[in-house]
């Protein structure tokens, strides 16, 4: 992409009413722009990263065996009202009315039309397990929208539907999702805590939540530090296989969010110095509800017997919107967003220093074209404007390398290559630049 002809409204100063730093370098750098009080446009930057996000999300529900699919936004009261939840949900529900006077909402969750769509087509045992996800966006009439993207009141979430047979089926489902929870974190450069959580709306008697520890988080969590390093299984387990040790060597250890926060049981669990009280943000939640929806809503199947059954059903959410702020606030400095290559908006940034000088347009563009080639997506600065104001904005972008090119680099045959993370830089012919940011 060439910058000049590209869409990156960059801005030297935050508004003042975004509070923590992760909404100030996302309107800074140009990810978003706010419409309304919790509800934004994403610009082309972050919308590169929502999708890049949104795709290792898609890869590791698909390795864990989920099947994806699309439900719309907008539903039907009458869904709503066959599980009991219609009246239940509250404000934070936006009803809407169409011109034949049937009651919609703009939904704040799914589970309702998953099991609709379930019901309709599954009849048998030997068709389970299903587990079904979409990647849709999400409205809750948040009473506090703040913090951009972390509490908007339209943002876009992974759920995830799972349909067993009995209990110990859906128990390995939940494990299934706990463990590729961790993986997709993991991928995105961060260290996810499991805590166990309540079910709030979504009902259920198994919880977890997936906690990123920032100080400005929502959340408030009580664990035992050896979680922090625990690290995630890694893509190669057996997902067909036996999960729960895994899954145990995670829950064995204290974690807890507030609302489940035993003090006396923390204390007995884990000495003073393995203990942690923490803030953070929370990016997943994962639910075990039974029979909550199916039994209302009549989703079963029949059994070999010939009895039928209700199925035993989890939800799993992925905040998607929100990671992409929860992983600035993670990594970031006083220059900007610091992406992990992941994620990045742009592989690589080549900076043109002087944009008409014949000899260092054609480097530039060479470079260009390598790293295109190399499968980097980068971005030339071909833009006519100061060293310095080239630099700042690319730092607040956090492009992961930047590949300088000046007139006096030119004229002794190298380039300049600059690591976003650690400003670290280096002279050097452009094959060799070129081979240090391809790796
Ligand atoms: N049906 C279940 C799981 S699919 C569910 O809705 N769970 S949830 O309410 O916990 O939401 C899932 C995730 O969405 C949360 O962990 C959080 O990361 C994200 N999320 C929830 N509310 C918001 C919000 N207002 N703004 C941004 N992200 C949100």
């Amino acid at each position: 992409m060439r910058l000049s002809r590209y869409f990156m409204p960059t801005l030297r100063e935050a508004p003042s009413d975004a509070q923590i730093v992760s909404h100030q370098l996302m309107l800074r750098a140009g990810l978003i722009r706010q419409e309304a009080a919790g509800i934004y446009a994403w610009l082309p930057i972050g919308l590169k990263v929502l999708r890049k996000i949104e795709q290792i999300v898609r890869e590791e529900m698909n390795r864990a065996g989920a099947v994806e699919v699309l439900m719309p936004t907008l539903q039907l009261a009458d869904l709503w009202r066959e599980s009991g939840r219609y009246d239940d949900y509250g404000e934070e529900m936006l009803r809407i009315k169409d011109r034949h006077e049937r009651d919609l909402l703009y939904g704040p969750t799914a589970e309702e039309v998953i099991t609709d769509i379930f019901r309709a087509y599954i009849k048998s045992y030997k068709d389970l397990p299903k587990n079904l996800y979409n990647i849709q966006w999400k409205f809750r009439d948040e009473r506090r929208p703040r913090f951009g993207v972390m509490r908007g009141r339209e943002f876009l979430m992974k759920d995830a539907y799972s349909f067993d047979v009995d209990e110990a089926a859906a128990r390995r489902a939940y494990n299934r999702m706990f463990l590729a929870y961790l993986n997709v974190y993991a991928r995105l450069g961060l260290k996810a805590i499991p805590v166990r959580a309540d079910t709030g709306p979504i009902g259920g008697d198994l919880s977890h939540e997936f906690i990123i520890l920032a100080d400005t988080g929502e959340s408030q969590v009580f664990a035992h530090k050896d979680l922090v390093e625990m690290g995630a299984p890694g893509p190669d387990i057996d997902w067909d296989g036996d999960l729960q040790p895994l899954v145990d060597q995670r829950t064995r250890l204290y974690a807890a969010s507030d609302e489940m926060h035993d003090q006396a049981r923390f204390e007995a669990e884990a000495t003073p110095d393995e203990r942690m009280t923490a803030r953070g943000i929370e990016v997943g939640h994962i639910f075990y509800f039974g029979e909550k929806y199916s039994r209302p809503m009549g989703a079963k199947v029949a059994m070999p017997d010939g009895t039928e059954r209700f199925v035993q059903m989890g939800s799993y959410g992925v905040g998607v919107s929100r990671l992409v702020g929860a992983i600035i606030e993670a990594s970031h400095d006083e220059a900007g967003i610091i992406w992990p290559d992941s994620v990045a908006p742009f592989g690589a940034a080549v900076v043109n220093l002087r944009v008409g000088e014949a000899a260092v347009d054609q480097v530039a563009e060479q470079a260009y074209q390598a790293l295109t080639a190399a499968g980097l997506d980068p971005l030339l600065d071909d833009r006519d404007e100061r060293p310095g104001a080239k630099f700042a904005s690319l730092d607040l972008v956090g492009v992961p390398w930047q590949l300088i090119v000046g007139p006096k680099g030119v004229a002794e045959g190298v380039v300049e290559i600059k690591r976003r993370a650690t400003g670290e830089r280096q002279s050097l012919p452009l094959e060799a630049a070129l081979k240090a940011i391809t790796g």
